[in-house]
C-alpha cells in the first residue's frame, strides 16, 4: 500500500526523521511517502504556527490527491488539517494524537501526554476533548523542550523526558505515557525500556492503524461532513489548488 505521511512543518530534516521513524515500523509492502508543506512554519509549537500548519497539510492532502494513496497519516500532535484532509483524500486519514491517543486508551485505564513546549498543552487538551478521551488521559505535561531541539535528541534531552515522565506517571496515577510530538518518534524504544511502561508514539501507532483500516478494506466516507468541497471561486495564491 502507498502510504502518505504529512508533516505539517517545514522542517526538512525532521520530515526524513519521521519517514525513517515510520519505515522502520511499515510492513514490508507499505511505501512511505513523504510530504511537508510548501509554506509556513519550522515547527508548530502554538496556536498560530498550527493554523499554517493545517493550511499546509490542506494544501499537500489536496496535492496528492488522484495519486493512489491508499491512507494518510498527519504527523505533529496538533492533527492540523485532520478534516481538510479527509474531506480532499479517499483512503483514511490519521493524527497522530488522535492515534497515541486509542493506543494508549486500549493498554491502560489511565495514560499521560508527555509533549514539547508548555504551551502547546491547551492544544492536546482540546484534542483529548474532541476525541472523547478525558477519562483516559490524567494529564498533559509540557517538557519546555523546543520541537526543533529533539532532532539532535542527546542523553541530556532523553533524560529530561524521562524524568517528566516519571512525574506524569506519579502525579497522575496513570500506567501509560503518550508522546506529545512527532519529532519524539525515534525515542519510544529507549524510553519504553527506561520506564517499565507502555510509551506510546503516535507516528508509529498510526502507521499502523492506516495499514489496518486499509486492510479492512475501509475509506473515509465521502458523503455528509467529509463530502469533497463545494466548488467556488477561491482568491489569491491558494487558487491554484483548487482549479
Ligand atoms: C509538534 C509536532 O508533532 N510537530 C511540531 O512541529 N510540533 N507537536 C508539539 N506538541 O510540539
Amino acid at each position: 500500500m502507498r502510504l502518505l505521511l504529512i508533516n505539517p512543518n517545514t522542517s526538512a530534516a525532521m520530515t526524513a526523521s519521521i519517514a525513517a521513524a515510520a519505515r522502520e515500523i511499515a510492513a514490508a509492502g507499505t511505501e512511505i511517502i513523504a510530504r511537508q508543506p510548501s509554506f509556513g512554519p519550522a515547527s508548530i509549537e502554538g496556536h498560530f504556527d498550527d493554523a499554517f500548519g493545517a493550511a499546509g497539510v490542506a494544501e499537500q492532502a489536496r496535492l496528492a490527491a488522484g495519486d493512489g494513496v491508499d491512507a494518510t497519516v498527519i504527523a505533529c500532535f496538533g492533527d492540523p488539517g485532520l478534516d481538510a484532509a479527509r474531506e480532499v483524500l479517499a483512503g483514511p486519514v490519521l493524527g497522530i494524537a488522535e492515534a497515541a491517543f486509542h493506543a494508549a486508551a486500549m493498554l491502560a485505564t489511565g495514560f499521560s501526554v508527555v509533549t514539547t513546549m508548555s504551551r502547546t498543552c491547551v492544544i492536546a487538551e482540546r484534542l483529548v476533548q474532541r476525541y472523547g478521551f478525558e477519562r483516559a488521559c490524567r494529564g498533559i505535561h509540557g517538557t519546555d523542550i523546543p520541537v526543533l531541539d529533539l532532532e539532535a535528541a542527546g542523553d541530556a534531552l532523553v533524560a529530561t523526558l524521562e524524568a517528566a515522565a516519571r512525574r506524569a506517571l506519579a502525579a497522575d496515577r496513570s500506567e501509560a505515557i503518550v508522546l506529545g510530538c512527532a519529532g519524539m518518534a525515534g525515542l519510544a524504544r529507549t524510553l519504553q525500556a527506561r520506564l517499565g511502561v507502555p510509551v506510546v508514539d503516535g507516528v508509529a501507532a498510526a502507521v499502523k492503524f492506516a495499514e489496518a483500516l486499509a486492510a479492512l478494506g475501509l475509506q473515509t466516507p465521502k458523503v455528509g461532513d467529509y463530502a469533497p468541497p463545494r466548488p467556488k471561486p477561491w482568491a489569491g495564491w491558494a487558487s491554484g489548488l483548487v482549479a
